[in-house]
């Protein structure tokens, strides 16, 4: 009896941090969050591009590793997006949260395609990495013209 209970409280400690762990205290400390996820992943979406531009020579391992950290950091900024932090330090639309399905719509975009940008920087065939960045690309692209300001 007295181990069920210690499961009990074990699970649902564990749970109630990974809960915690979703939420902000305050809006600002979500618009930090999403924030500093975007701006790991420009950092490394950049390398990136400049493979994709042949500013500096394809290579398989390097772009699959950034690829990676790209994949990683677009699961992030979503749930700090929540109610109430759209009147914080944004540049985040209005249209975020009147139009969240679409939002939702292109942020699952993105992480699908950045998953593919992984896949294909592993095959290391530059073609199909160049074609795999453009349309990570495209998805970020869409996502800043209707939900992001200037
Ligand atoms: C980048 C970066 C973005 C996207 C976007 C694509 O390298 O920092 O936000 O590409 O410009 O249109």
């Amino acid at each position: 009896m007295k181990k069920t209970l210690l499961t009990l409280v074990a699970c649902c400690t564990a749970a109630l941090s990974f809960s915690a762990a979703a939420q902000f205290a305050k809006p600002e400390d979500a618009v930090k969050y999403r924030k500093s996820a975007f701006t790991v992943m420009a950092s490394h979406f950049g390398r990136l591009g400049a493979m994709a531009q042949g500013k500096v020579p394809f290579d398989a391992k390097l772009a699959t590793e950034n690829a990676e950290i790209v994949a990683n950091m677009a699961k992030l900024p979503w749930h700090a997006f929540g109610e109430g932090t759209d009147t914080a330090d944004t540049k985040a639309k209005p249209e975020v949260w009147k139009q969240n399905a679409k939002f939702k719509e292109a942020a699952e975009k993105l992480q699908a395609e950045s998953v593919k940008l992984v896949a294909a920087a592993k095959t290391g065939k530059e073609d199909g990495f160049k074609a795999a960045f453009s349309a990570t690309g495209g998805a970020c692209k869409t996502c800043h013209d209707d939900f992001k300001s200037k």
